[in-house]
């Protein structure tokens, strides 16, 4: 069996531990989001690539559910004695020697989607691990500047780091995305899959982003398979992150009807054949096979048969 998971970071990292779980003998490709990613004291970090990679891996820390277990910040601490700025985002000891073995790669001239399957290497997630893209793309925030009231663009990480979400995110902009292109391997495997799962992810900063790649869309509903997304909002609010800050942005209510309904029925131009909602939600998606199930991701059995719950419905 194929499956193809579109994944985001952290709630997509652990939906994805649920698939490998529900379907061991499968092949499953996971298409992850690098709108997150960003330069950082001249290092390229991969956000989402790394928290897929590092949970699937057992190298993750399960509280924050990004960068590495059993972490040390030494040198977050030497760089911020020198100042060197960005001290709000939080680089580990251990994390940072996966930034440096990439950057050297890219420097190096090796794609993206290469450097992930060579890091992906040490760590076996036993998923294949693809970026969405392997040009650049970056998800930038359009808020309003505290002090001059102007609108301006600032790094998502800067708006989910350092501002926690808190300035009014008025358009999400992918940078670089009208010139990306999937990543070798993405369209092949939608073309050959049994199941794509839409992971509960962020709708907007993260399947949102992966979607917005030219080609993409397209070859995810000419895939024979039958696509079926999980709710990320459960009672109208979302397990986790800032999908309920995002949402708004692009007019969508927050809660599992609105999502459903902004993803929409493939059977009327939009993605979904299937949408899975948390057991108390209800949601009218017409067009849609909508089923409730238990979509916390409280422990791996929880998980598991969430992900379970999800391959019934491609099975539909
Ligand atoms: N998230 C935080 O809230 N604070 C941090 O300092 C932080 C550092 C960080 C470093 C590497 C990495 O891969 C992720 C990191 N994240 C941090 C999480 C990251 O902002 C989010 O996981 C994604 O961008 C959104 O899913």
């Amino acid at each position: 069996m194929r499956i193809v998971v579109v994944a985001g970071g952290i709630g997509g990292a652990r939906f994805l531990l649920g698939v490998r779980a529900a379907a061991p003998d499968a092949a499953i490709t996971a298409v992850v989001n690098t709108g997150d990613d960003a330069t950082m004291h001249g290092l390229r970090i991969c956000p989402d690539l790394d928290s897929v990679m590092y949970t699937l891996g057992d190298g993750i820390d399960p509280v924050r559910g990004w960068g590495r277990r059993g972490e040390s910040w030494v040198v977050k601490d030497e760089l911020a004695a020198y100042g060197a700025e960005p001290t709000w985002f939080g680089l580990g000891d251990r994390d940072l020697a996966t930034h440096l073995v990439r950057t050297r790669m890219l420097d190096a001239g090796y794609p993206l989607s290469e450097v992930t399957a060579a890091l992906a290497q040490r760590w076996q997630p036993g998923v294949e691990l693809v970026p969405m893209s392997d040009q650049r793309v970056e998800t930038h925030v359009l808020v309003d500047d505290p002090g001059t009231g102007r609108r301006q663009a600032i790094h998502f990480q800067e708006w989910w780091v350092r501002h926690r979400a808190e300035p009014e995110p008025h358009a999400f902009v992918q940078v670089g995305v009208d010139v990306a292109r999937p990543a070798p391997g993405v369209v092949e495997a939608l073309a050959a899959a049994d199941a794509v799962l839409l992971a509960p992810s962020n709708p907007v900063v993260s399947i949102g982003t992966v979607l917005g790649v030219p080609g993409l869309r397209e070859a995810l509903l000419a895939s024979p398979a039958r696509i079926v997304g999980l709710s990320p909002i459960v009672g109208g609010a979302p397990v986790r992150g800032m999908a309920d800050r995002c949402l708004p942005a692009i007019g969508v209510e927050v809660s599992a009807e609105g999502v459903g309904r902004h993803y929409g029925a493939r059977s009327a131009g939009g993605l979904l054949d299937a949408w899975l909602v948390h057991e108390d939600d209800t949601a009218d998606v017409p067009g849609v096979d909508v089923r409730a199930v238990p979509l916390l991701m409280t422990d791996p059995a929880a998980t598991q048969a969430m992900a379970q719950a999800a391959l019934h419905a491609a099975r539909a």
